[in-house]
């Protein structure tokens, strides 16, 4: 089975790396091993994002990737989210989205619907309520079991990754501070949602305790924007 874990974390890496005047953000978690279980978080920012974060997780054979890429307000810029949960046999879930907030254009959802119509996997997965108050039309979320479906799933998240890059490369500053507010909100909105996620939760309750959950999804994975 390919790693696909390893895979997309790479990409990632790539990518976020890749972006005019990136800077690493402190990470007050860099990484943090108990037991059988490793987490490594890297971050980032720059000029137009204001916090692009990376983290993978380890345990008994199982492989979590989760990232996120939260824009400035001040740009018209989706969300972009990737978690990915695999086991030596499966993908259990792959979820991408460029998740909408306030202004983002049409044009940039059309590319993303144009793309998202070549994708159709077999082992879809319906999402959970909260997720389809942040997600956008274009979310994928489903199951992967065979190498073919890896690769395509590897491919959704370069494409949707590559229209995302571009548009952050020629995002231009809004200086409405009305509608950088509307954004602001639209990011609390989406890391308050997130955070309903019983599945995440879950399990870091089972590694660590409910405190710690409580603290390292509220600090580290969706903190909201001052
Ligand atoms: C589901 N997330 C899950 C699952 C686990 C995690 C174990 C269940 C897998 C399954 O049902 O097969 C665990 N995810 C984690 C952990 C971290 C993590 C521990 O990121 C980090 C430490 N979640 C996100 C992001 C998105 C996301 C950015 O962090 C989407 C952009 C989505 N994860 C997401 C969704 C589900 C999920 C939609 C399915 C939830 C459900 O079915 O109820």
């Amino acid at each position: 089975m390919p790693d696909l874990v390893q895979d997309i974390a790479l990409l990632l890496t790539y990518t976020i790396q890749d972006f005019p005047d990136v800077e690493p953000l402190e990470s007050h978690f860099p990484e943090v091993k108990k037991d059988g279980l490793i987490i490594k978080n890297t971050m980032y920012k720059s000029p137009v994002l204001r916090k692009m974060h990376l983290e993978l997780a380890e345990i008994d054979g199982m492989k979590i990737l989760h990232s996120v890429l939260f824009p400035d307000p001040h740009y018209k810029l989706p969300i972009f989210g990737c978690d990915i949960v695999a086991t030596e046999k499966a993908v259990t879930a792959a979820i991408v989205d460029v998740s909408p907030v306030y202004g983002v254009d049409d044009k940039f959802y059309k590319e993303i619907g144009d793309i998202s119509k070549n994708f159709n996997f077999k082992g879809r997965r319906p999402l959970p309520l909260w997720g389809d108050d942040i997600f956008s039309p274009f979310c994928k979320f489903t199951r992967l079991n065979e190498d073919i479906d890896m690769a395509n799933f590897y491919c959704l998240v370069l494409n949707y990754l590559c229209v995302f890059r571009d548009a952050a490369l020629s995002a231009e500053r809004d200086s409405f501070w009305v509608d950088n507010m509307k954004r602001l909100d639209d990011q609390v909105w989406y890391c308050e949602s997130q955070k309903k996620n019983d599945k995440t939760r879950g399990i870091l309750e089972k590694w660590f305790d409910k405190e710690w959950a409580d603290m390292y999804m509220n600090e580290v994975l969706f903190d909201e924007p001052a």
